[in-house]
């Protein structure tokens, strides 16, 4: 079962939907949904959704409607280094921090990041940005966990944790300017909900970056090689905070291109992780 936010043409008034097949939106507005948040934090999500579906809703051609980021009113964390991939570019980037990379990938405890307010999330088909003031930028295709006020991992979507590599390579402090500013999150299509995090390991998440019609990059790794159980980050994110609408946790990169790669305006990024979908975005220069 996928969940969304939408509109349809000739309204601006956001929609909840259930998407049961490849074709199809059901609309849960009418029936007093209005928002995710209720959804999200219901003990019997699944029975919820299936009794949904069972009843006869209005609905929408899924190519028809315009799909809004599923990120409605959370906050979006980020973790990092989850991936020997992601541990070992970082690694090579830094002039003279290499060895935090290294610390942080077998300490017990995660690194977990602020990444993005709800209202700067941006949906599948918007842009995402690279920084002016950045030479070296990628996009990171991430496993996201969608996790409600009471810690429970809810759902999985797709995040893209866009990164300025040569301004966290200059110095680790810089983490923030690196991985926060307009346009640098994406998330979407829709909330995948039901499988395990068993289930979830299996899948794969390819990235591909294309350029003048052609493949520039292409790359994809096992889910399963993330190095932490999910519980264990989202126990981290919890700690000494309170997520009251619930949160996002974009789970880290495994999928890091060539040092001779960067993006350019125009590119368009796309990520699919096969259990969930495809979030694609045009880059532009922010
Ligand atoms: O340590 C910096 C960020 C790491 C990150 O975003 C990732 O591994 O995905
Ligand atoms: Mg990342």
């Amino acid at each position: 079962m996928r969940l969304c936010r939408f509109t349809v043409a000739g309204s601006t008034r956001v929609r909840v939907g259930l998407i049961p097949d490849q074709d199809t939106v059901l609309d849960l507005t009418p029936h007093g949904l209005h928002r995710m948040k209720p959804l999200l934090e219901r003990e019997n999500l699944l029975d919820a959704l299936a009794e949904f579906h069972r009843a006869s809703l209005s609905s929408y051609p899924l190519r028809s409607v315009e799909l809004l980021t599923p990120v409605e009113s959370q906050e979006v964390w980020a973790a990092g280094v989850t991936y020997l991939r992601s541990k070992q570019a970082r690694m090579e980037e830094s002039d003279f921090s290499a060895d935090v990379y290294d610390r942080v990938y077998s300490a017990a405890r995660p690194e977990i990041f602020f990444k993005a307010l709800p209202h700067k999330v941006v949906a599948a088909g918007e842009p995402v940005g690279i920084r002016w003031d950045a030479r070296w930028n990628v996009p990171e295709p991430e496993l996201a966990l969608v996790v409600n006020a009471a810690r429970t991992i809810v759902g999985f979507t797709i995040g893209n944790d866009m990164s300025s590599r040569d301004i966290e390579g200059e110095n680790a402090l810089y983490l923030p300017q690196a991985k926060i500013y307009a346009r640098s999150c994406a998330v979407g299509p829709w909330i995948v909900v039901g499988p395990t995090e068993d289930e979830a390991r299996e899948w794969t998440i390819q990235l591909e970056i294309r350029r003048g019609g052609k493949s520039v990059f292409a790359g994809e790794t096992p889910a399963g090689q993330i190095k932490r159980p999910f519980g264990e980050l989202v126990e981290y994110l919890f700690r000494s905070q309170m997520f009251p609408n619930g949160a996002v946790l974009l789970t880290g990169t495994g999928i890091v291109p060539p040092d001779a790669f960067t993006l350019a305006a125009g590119d368009p990024v796309r990520i699919t992780i096969s259990g969930i979908g495809t979030l694609e975005n045009p880059v532009i220069v922010v």
